[in-house]
């Protein structure tokens, strides 16, 4: 018996579920988010997912590993791969994070090429499309126009223009992640260029990051708040433990905050350890929001000489 729009409204209504029929076309599959740095790509992953699975700053190169999210929809299932912004490299990590949005690229079955409503498609972007030839037809290939809430609408329309220029789409899309204009929109496009597949995660999954990656992520983003130049790309976090405390449980977590000049140790610690505390304050709660429970925070700022240009310490860093 099918049901029809009379349906008396006293009656429950049935939780929604797909009925696993040949019919209902579940939809699931792999989108990489590309482009350079800044564009806003983790802020649209985590528009996506509903839920910070992805730090984001202001400042270039926040992003240094490739991170899953995963959107859950009636039609389908995305899992979006956010990788660092790409640019020339200056540093072995510069080459590292290059090399790994490379091997994203050829991994997933959408491709999301991300470019800013606001400024007009330049070097960095022709060079990032150019690299996009490499991956044939059967990766299908989307533009994003981010931030449009920074521009008016005919700033938006001329950049839709440009970047239609580049290539044939099968997609060009103007959004902003930070109102969510546009971003459901983009959700529904994507699965419908997705293959036919069930579910690859969970229902209740959101990220493959794990726990302890999560909370050193946050400790970074913390750290990157207020400080400029070098500093930013300087900064890299390890957990040394999170363990229950006896007695009450109250989870401590001791990390260290690496840079990589004895000059920059002062700058993060600040005035009498000033600004070390704040950025432990912020991080704290941002763990806290993450894992629900009360933690302990403890901060170790400690120097790994030229670490980004330095293969040993690169790979001890996780890179
Ligand atoms: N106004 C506005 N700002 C945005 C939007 N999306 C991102 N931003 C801001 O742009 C900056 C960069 O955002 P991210 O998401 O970290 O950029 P990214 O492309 O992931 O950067 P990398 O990881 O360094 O490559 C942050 O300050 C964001 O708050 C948007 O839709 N509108
Ligand atoms: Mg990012």
């Amino acid at each position: 018996m099918t049901e029809t729009r009379d349906t008396p409204p006293a009656r429950k209504p049935r939780a929604f579920c797909a009925p696993p029929s040949e019919t209902a076309e579940h939809r699931a599959g792999f989108v990489t988010f590309v482009g350079r740095p800044n564009v806003g790509k983790s802020t649209l992953m985590n528009a996506l997912v509903g839920e910070k699975v992805a730090i984001t700053s202001s400042k270039p190169q926040t992003t240094r590993r490739a991170i899953r999210g995963i959107v859950h929809r009636a039609s389908g299932q995305l899992i979006v791969v956010d990788t660092p912004g790409v640019h020339r490299p200056r540093t072995l990590l510069g080459e590292r994070l290059n090399a790994l949005v490379q091997d994203t690229l050829g991994d997933v079955d959408v491709i999301g090429f991300c470019v800013p409503a606001g400024e007009p498609i330049g070097p960095g972007d022709t060079y990032i499309n150019e690299q996009l030839d490499a991956h044939g037809a059967r990766v299908r290939k989307v533009a994003i126009v981010t931030k449009t809430d920074r521009v008016g609408p005919e700033r938006v329309a001329e950049q839709l223009i440009a970047v239609s220029a580049l290539r044939e789409w099968d997609l060009v899309i103007p959004l902003s992640a930070l109102t969510g204009d546009q971003v459901d929109v983009l959700a529904d496009e994507l699965i419908r260029l997705m293959p036919v597949s069930p579910p690859l995660y969970e229902a209740e999954s959101t990220t493959d990051e794990t726990e302890e990656d999560r909370v050193a992520e946050l400790i970074r983003e913390a750290a990157l708040e207020g400080v400029s130049d070098e500093l930013p790309h300087s900064l890299a976090v390890t957990i040394d433990e999170m363990i229950e405390r006896e007695g009450d449980g109250l989870l401590q977590i001791f990390a260290n905050v690496w840079v990589e000049r004895d000059s920059q140790k002062g700058i993060i610690i600040g005035h009498r350890g000033s600004r070390l505390a704040d950025v432990g304050r912020r991080a704290r709660g941002e763990i806290e929001a993450l894992l629900g429970r009360k933690v302990f925070l403890k901060l170790h700022v400690k120097v790994a000489k030229e670490w980004q240009r330095d293969p040993k310490q690169l790979g001890r860093l996780g890179f």
